[in-house]
């Protein structure tokens, strides 16, 4: 809500009509002959020659999964090879005007654009380069292979590793590109600029988007290139990419030369079907895919249909697409007509279409095609192409012989090391800046309003008389978080924060007040209302190397970025074989008051998740220590945040939060009242429910609880709490979240395999009820409150004197419950 914009009733309540202008389809028309003045002829052969590599390669891998044999050569591939026999040119074309610089990130499928891409990259790097690429890349092992026995020129070399890091990577061997972590769906590259392909139908619709906005934010060279298949058109990543992509305000509120459109193309690679559904008559509506770049901006997303059965076709859009980039005009939609001739995948019996369909295409292949018009130009002789051919078919001979010999090629070794993966979870490094320059500020840190009104705050929650200090006086928990953060934005230069209601607004709870006068437009924005691109879009920002922060206004909404939640942001660092980090950190506030799609816990959801770091702080020190320690962290960190307590001051941290810099360790609970009866561990905003009970434990009974806050969930260190429980005997855990299934929950089973020796009573966990979260006015009925732990205290743990208790926790209650699954 630009208040720079005005947005005038007598303009737009004025009569008009929308013009939609052309779209071209298959527009391309020269001939070979008239390209000869645009390609020398190594040129228009080495596309022949690129294209007849991944037809060989995809064949070899059809036979290795439909006989178990290719040229004499046994093997048994169990794992997934999608294969894009028939859509070679396609990516041929997509690959050939693109520099090392230029991204591509793909589909389930892409297998063709990694050799495309990686041998565009060979042709155009020198040979030191490609050495130098080849030798650093895991520690230079893939190469080693390659190279013993080579006698060839390194250009040629560097094919071989291409050719073998990829098979190996399919075949899940340790020197595979990923370690064999990726495997056939998610394998990639990067110092070719090849980026992850994606096992998830439209999965990249909207990493891809963050990659244009890691170049654009960054001032980085190049362009990104988003592979997908043409019935990934239905998902949802894919249109919230392209809402994300086409923001205005990339041409209107980005200033300076920031200001104009993403360099990113969104190329559908059109083979007509997704899986056995008809894109084009039976599963979606648009007929020519390409009519769905004229609603979404006036530049009708420059969208073209294209022939993707003639390279040459491919190039000249792809070289005339790029211009438009350049001009800072993008993004760009590609609909690439092409067709698979190959199954779906090799067990693919293609029962939805016409043999009489197949072989039309067949007919008309382009590589036969290609190769015939070489031939009646003159550029090449056709003896000259069936060398290539059979020159071709001996290389991924010996390719698919080295990579399936189990001495030359071994998996990664988990019998030796069965951790190995485990050590690949994470990053776990250390760094203040994701890259050395000076960051990009509107006003020196000091002239903030925000944070010269936060240096008057009271830092502890009472004065120096131990009187409580006014709301207005007092330093919140939004003001701790808000520290951790404008400190990074002045240290880290890749910074850059998105969400809804981000900027002017200043978050939906003041969480960034103040953060849009120190900030230009490029590091911190508002997002469309795109839950699953707030989150893809940074995982694109963060695997390109950027930090960023990106903000879920409400726990619930995480459902409409589940994908990108617990798919892609906590793979992609294991995926790689640990080649990329992930220094993304997503705020999810947790809500109440807002009835049954506004305030629920979800923080079990996120911890169930293997690569996700999860926090969830209670206090303002706790927030700013531990969100300073997840922006100096390369790994994805969940912080979530209750807004019930965002205005709570400093109860524990004497003699309040400090001004400068600190960190909390991910993982480490912290003990807030030291006690010896019983152990009360809490996690979130149920700190201050566990301190009331604490209060009447002691009143009432004399009792003293101990209370730890979990503060993280994962990593998470039990230690102290086995040491507390050791000392007590006695544990309850609480917490905001429906208590069926809650992080709690797992605790209480890690506690009592842990602790059972030390145990008086069973860890008892104490969560809302299994619900809908109801009205306001019926909250305390559905979240857990003080009186609910003491009444089970006494009913499961330790009997208290004269307790009447209000709720059962009896055995025969919580069969009852569970049976009617509440
Ligand atoms: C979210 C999701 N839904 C379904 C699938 C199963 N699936 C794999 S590929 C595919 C078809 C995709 O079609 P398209 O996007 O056109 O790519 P193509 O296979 O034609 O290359 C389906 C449904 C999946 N992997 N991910
Ligand atoms: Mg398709």
């Amino acid at each position: 809500m630009p208040k720079t914009q005005n947005i005038d009733p007598k303009i737009l309540r004025l009569p008009q009509f929308i013009e939609f202008g052309k779209i071209p389809v298959n527009q391309y028309n020269r001939t070979i002959e008239e390209e000869k003045k645009n390609f020398s002829a190594d040129d228009l052969i080495r596309i022949y020659h690129d294209m007849v590599i991944i037809r060989e390669f995809e064949t070899m891998l059809n036979d290795i999964k439909t006989k178990n044999e290719y040229n004499g050569i046994t093997y048994n591939h169990p794992g997934p090879a999608h294969l894009s026999i028939g859509q070679e040119a396609s990516a041929v074309g997509m690959a050939y005007t693109l520099g090392i610089d230029d991204f591509i990130f793909g589909s389930h499928r892409s297998h063709g654009e990694i050799l495309a891409k990686g041998l565009s990259a060979i042709n155009k790097l020198g040979d030191k380069d490609l050495y130098k690429i080849m030798s650093n890349y895991h520690g230079g092992g893939t190469l080693k292979t390659v190279e013993k026995g080579f006698d060839g020129d390194t250009r040629e070399l560097a094919i071989h590793f291409l050719l073998y890091g990829a098979l190996a990577e399919i075949f899940a061997r340790e020197n595979g590109f990923n370690k064999g972590l990726g495997g056939s769906m998610h394998a990639f590259f990067t110092p070719f600029g090849i980026y992850p392909n994606n096992a998830i139908v439209g999965g990249s619709g909207d990493i891809s988007v963050g990659a244009a906005l890691y170049k654009k934010i960054n001032r980085k060279p190049g362009i990104v290139v988003c592979n997908i298949g043409d019935a990934s058109m239905g998902c949802g990543p894919v249109w919230e990419g392209i809402c994300f992509a086409t923001m205005d305000q990339y041409k209107t509120l980005w200033e300076g030369d920031y200001k104009g459109g993403l360099p990113l193309i969104f190329n559908f690679m059109n083979n007509l079907y997704g899986m056995g559904g008809q894109t084009m008559g039976e599963t979606m509506g648009y007929d020519i895919l390409a009519r769905i770049g004229a609603g979404v901006n006036p530049e009708m997303m420059h969208a073209e249909r294209i022939d993707g059965y003639n390279p040459l076709a491919v190039i000249d859009a792809y070289k005339r697409k790029k211009k438009i980039l350049e001009e800072k005009k993008g993004p760009v939609l590609l609909d690439t007509l092409t067709y698979r001739i190959s199954g779906h995948s090799p067990s693919d019996a293609s029962s939805y279409r016409s043999k009489e369909e197949i072989e039309a295409w067949q007919n008309e292949d382009s590589i036969i095609t290609y190769g015939n018009n070489l031939v009646t130009s003159g550029i090449a002789s056709q003896d000259s192409l069936d060398s290539i051919k059979s020159y071709t078919a001996k290389l991924i001979t010996h390719i698919l012989q080295i990579t399936t010999d189990d001495k030359i090629s071994p998996q990664l070794d988990l019998n030796s090391d069965p951790d190995a993966i485990g050590k690949m979870m994470f990053s776990n490094r250390s760094e203040e800046k994701m890259e050395e320059r000076e960051p990009e500020v509107l006003i020196p840190m000091e002239e903030n309003p925000r944070v010269k009104a936060i240096k008057n705050k009271v830092r502890f929650y009472t004065d120096s008389e131990g009187k409580h200090v006014s709301k207005a006086r007092l330093f919140q928990l939004r003001d701790g978080i808000f520290e951790a953060i404008i400190d990074r934005f002045y240290k880290d230069p890749t910074l850059a924060a998105w969400g809804e209601e981000n900027r002017d607004w200043g978050g939906a709870f003041a969480v960034y007040r103040g953060l849009t006068e120190a900030l230009p437009y490029h590091r911190l924005f508002n997002s469309p209302i795109s839950e699953g691109a707030i989150v893809g879009a940074a995982i694109g920002y963060g695997m390109c190397g950027g930090r960023v922060i990106a903000e879920i206004m409400y726990c619930d909404f995480l459902g409409r970025s589940g994908d990108e939640v617990f798919n892609q942001l906590p793979k992609w660092q294991s995926m790689s074989g640990n080649t990329i980090s992930m220094p993304v950190v997503i705020r999810v506030s947790v809500g109440s008051k807002y009835g049954a799609q506004h305030s629920q816990d979800w923080s079990a959801l996120a911890a169930h998740i293997p690569g996700l770091k999860i926090v969830f702080p209670a206090t303002p020190y706790d927030a700013k220590g531990l969100m300073n320690s997840a922006l100096q962290g390369t790994d994805p960190v969940i912080f979530f945040e209750s807004q019930r307590i965002y205005d709570v001051g400093e109860m524990f941290h004497k003699p309040g939060v400090p001004e400068e810099y600190y960190e909390i360790q991910l993982g480490d609970p912290d003990i807030k009242r030291i006690g010896d009866d019983i152990t009360i561990l809490s996690l979130g905003a149920t700190l201050y429910t566990a301190i009331k009970t604490a209060d009447l434990l002691n009143q009432k009974w004399g009792l003293n609880a101990e209370i730890i806050d979990a503060r993280t969930l994962v990593p998470f260190n039990y230690q102290p709490v086995i040491e507390s429980v050791k000392k007590t005997g006695r544990i309850v855990l609480t917490s905001d979240a429906s208590s069926r299934g809650s992080f709690m929950k797992e605790m209480a089973q890690t506690i009592t395999e842990l602790a059972f020796d030390y145990l008086d009573a069973p860890p008892v966990v104490v969560g809302s009820r299994n619900w809908i979260t109801p009205a306001y006015e019926m909250e305390e009925y559905f979240f857990p409150q003080p009186g609910w732990i003491l009444d089970a205290i006494h009913q499961k743990i330790m009997p208290l004197n004269g307790h009447v208790p209000h709720n059962d926790y009896s055995t025969d209650k919580m069969i009852k419950l569970n049976r009617e699954g509440v």
